[in-house]
């Protein structure tokens, strides 16, 4: 009876995937998920080409390149028949993406035109894809990426690198330190306790040692995790960034070049690059927070300061997707963290994400990588606060595969350049307000130096990369996963004050500045050493089958429900909710004044989009992905709430709406040792489904499989509607496949 009104809706809907496509003029619908920003058509392009075979053999992929007067630069980190290729003569005449390495050989003149060149080389790969092992041959856009710290004015950086070879800059410190330990017993065994008091920083850290100082005061409880032996032993953290000066005397004893390459040079020593300014500091300063040697007279103390550290160069030179791909895919059975601390540009204007390759990279890092139990990619939030920026905007915060950390100041206070989103997990300190005096974070320097003036939440992730790394060394069984749900138990919201947390109905109290609170450590190490596995992860995507989402119009929003039976009765039917990811396309004049919250069957609402004052975009939300930790916990089943708020007389229309529910069926049996019902909250009912007519769903089962360690995807996809075999409904949900990177 139902049939063919819902065959209808189908049809419309198609014709909107297809209006997408032909809109957006992508090569794939995966394509119109990489970047909502307007200037896609005018992307410079890299001289780098990805070549797709489909084998994974290297020779085969070199011989085929030479035959075409090619060569193979690399493979594209763990994917299978991925490699980058650069044209032999393309390579001769023009700046090669990592020739900052060797800024001599560009006064070198061109006496070729580039477009010469550039179509001797279209020829060559026209010849080259005709090639029966060769699926594909794509030159690659440049990517624009920022780190995420500050440019310090010249007069500051001086005097905030203070000379560790200088005797009397160490005498000083180290008379300092002396001086204050006799005036405080607690202090002083908590000192001999974890043997690090003749760091000569290890007085100022005061985000590690404050709470052993003055308990009234928080820290993140890392003395106490080292108290319980733990010191990240065994687990390799690396740095996506500007390179690592590896030989630094407070690094060099954890240095691990397994966890390292040069992306940017193409060779194994990410040594970083020296100019007068010092641009390349900020990956040996990220690394000296997780790894710093404790008690070697020699700057301060990592947080996980026996774990080994890598750098992989990746950031001093142009950045593609497969660049990005490579660096978040090396060595993916070796390294257990991954931390990066850039992203998109926090200017509040963009709305930019990973491209296919690095999407692919995080999927198969958290399927395949640790030998199957997933690695962790820690990610800085942003730091475009002061712009109005918004991580939700942020593909890479907002990925349901990384760990995205925010900050809070000194005094607990939100930071001028924390930017708001649901995807946020957690919390660890980092700079604030100079005004009152708040203190900045000391790690390593380059030129063997140490700074007491890193900041942002570029400072903020490698914290939390190394408490991780203290949790897994308790319990390196833990999944990925497991991770985030121990990070999800364990921070603490009350450590820092908010107006804006929410207590969901599973009782876990959110807050879009902060996730789940401030990082935990001696928490985490002491419920990560009996946490029981986490379910496999399952995913359930709804679909809404309109063409135009049925709104409903109110003063200054719109509404529209989703209902969803959460794939009940098939092996994807998912109960306990973990991320949901929200896919929307919205027209708007102005893209910044929108704001976008989602509330949950149970009630719980969540923030999904601020508005973003700088962004005067009329491009809308093509196929975004918005993603909330928010409902972690809470039941699915039931009718979904987008509300998309506007200023009063603009015309906004949401096009399409899905959700994307992941978690498990069974409930993690550890839920009822570590979660704390809040008595305000009707937790137990978040156990009781809410029944609801189902719209279109498709299951989709990612389920890790063996016992050997190693780890095979099985696939299912479901639609409960007759699809009548159209091609235009495969096409989309071959989108939503690939959205899932199933
Ligand atoms: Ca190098
Ligand atoms: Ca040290
Ligand atoms: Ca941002
Ligand atoms: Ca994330």
């Amino acid at each position: 009876m139902k049939s063919p009104s819902r065959t209808i809706n189908l049809l419309v809907l198609l014709v909107a995937a297809f209006a997408h496509q032909t809109m957006t003029a992508p090569s794939s619908f995966e394509d119109s998920t990489v970047s909502s920003s307007s200037n896609k058509g005018q992307q410079a392009l890299s001289d780098h080409w990805v070549m797709k075979m489909s084998v994974n053999d290297l020779e085969t992929a070199q011989k085929i390149a030479r035959e075409h007067n090619f060569k193979v630069v690399r493979r594209v980190g763990s994917l299978d028949g991925y490699f980058v290729i650069v044209a032999n003569d393309e390579h001769r005449f023009r700046r090669s993406s990592s020739s900052r390495d060797d800024e001599k050989n560009l006064s070198w003149s061109w006496s070729w035109s580039s477009s010469t060149a550039s179509n001797f080389t279209e020829n060559l790969v026209s010849n080259m894809q005709a090639h029966p092992l060769i699926e594909s041959v794509e030159k690659e856009p440049l990517l624009v990426r920022t780190k995420r710290d500050f440019i310090e004015l010249p007069i500051r950086s001086s005097i905030s690198h203070v000379l560790l070879n200088s005797d009397l800059a160490r005498q000083q410190r180290l008379a300092e330190v002396a001086a204050m330990q006799p005036l405080d017993g607690q202090l002083q065994q908590q000192q001999q306790q974890s043997s690090h008091g003749i760091d000569p920083f290890w007085s100022e850290m005061w985000y590690l040692n404050r709470g052993s100082t003055d308990p009234r005061l928080p820290d993140m409880n890392v003395t106490s995790a080292w108290a319980q032996g733990y010191s990240g032993r065994g687990v390799s953290v690396t740095f996506l960034d500007d390179g690592l000066e590896w030989n630094h005397a407070d690094l060099m004893a954890n240095y691990d070049p397994k966890a390292s390459t040069d992306i940017n040079g193409n060779d194994d020593d990410p040594m970083p690059r020296y100019d007068d300014s010092n641009e390349n500091k900020h990956g040996t300063r990220c690394a000296g927070e997780v790894a710093a040697v404790a008690n070697n007279s020699v700057c301060g103390v990592g947080v996980a300061f026996n774990s080994g550290i890598g750098g992989i160069r990746m950031l001093d030179g142009d950045v593609t997707d497969s660049v990005e791909a490579s660096s978040l895919g090396y060595n993916i059975d070796h390294i257990h963290i991954y931390s990066a601390s850039w992203g998109p540009d926090d200017n509040g204007e963009v709305v930019d994400g990973p491209g296919p390759l690095a999407k692919r990279a995080f999927y198969d890092g958290v399927m395949r990588g640790r030998r199957g139990l997933g690695n962790i990619f820690v990610w800085a939030s942003g730091n475009g606060g002061r712009f109005n920026d918004s991580c939700s905007c942020d593909g890479y915060a907002n990925s349901i595969y990384t760990f995205s950390i925010s900050s809070t100041s000194e005094r607990g206070d939100k930071p001028w350049y924390l930017e708001e989103c649901a995807s946020t997990l957690a919390t660890t300190y980092s700079s604030g307000d100079e005004r009152y005096g708040e203190k900045e974070i000391i790690t390593t320097d380059i030129r063997n130096k140490c700074t007491t003036k890193h900041t942002g939440t570029s400072a903020a992730a490698p914290i939390a990369a190394g408490i991780i790394a203290l949790a897994l060394e308790a319990n390196p069984k833990l999944t990925w996963r497991d991770v985030m749900y121990v990070i999800a138990v364990t921070s603490r919201p009350d450590a820092i004050r908010s107006n804006n947390y929410i207590i969901n109905k599973r009782g876990f109290k959110v807050s879009p500045r902060y996730g789940f609170g401030l990082m935990n450590a001696g928490g985490m190490v002491e419920v990560a050493k009996t946490w029981r596995n986490v379910p496999p992860m399952i995913s359930c995507v709804t679909i809404n089958s309109q063409f135009r989402v049925n709104t409903v119009h109110k003063i200054n929003s719109l509404e529209a429900v989703l209902s969803t039976d959460a794939c009940a009765g098939t092996p994807n039917e998912v109960n306990f909710i973990e991320q949901v990811e929200v896919i929307v396309s919205i027209r708007a004049p102005v893209r910044g004044q929108l704001e976008v919250f989602l509330t949950s069957p149970m009630g719980t609402k969540s923030h999904l989009l601020p508005k973003r004052s700088r962004d005067l975009s009329a491009d809308g939300f093509k196929r975004w992905p918005f993603m909330t930790v928010h409902l972690w916990g809470e039941m699915p089943r039931g009718d979904w709430l987008l509300t998309v708020t506007t200023p009063d007389g603009t015309i906004v229309q949401v096009e399409e709406y899905s959700l994307v529910i992941h978690g498990t069926k069974e409930k993690p049996i550890d839920y009822e040792r570590f979660v704390k019902p809040d008595p305000s909250n009707n937790f137990i009912n978040a156990d009781v489904a809410v029944q609801t007519k189902p719209m279109t769903t498709i299951a989709s089962d990612v389920r890790p499989q063996d016992e050997n360690n190693v780890t095979t995807t099985t696939t299912t996809i479901k639609t409960k509607t007759n699809s009548g075999g159209s091609e235009k409904l495969r096409n989309l949900i071959e989108f939503l496949r690939r959205k899932l990177n199933i």
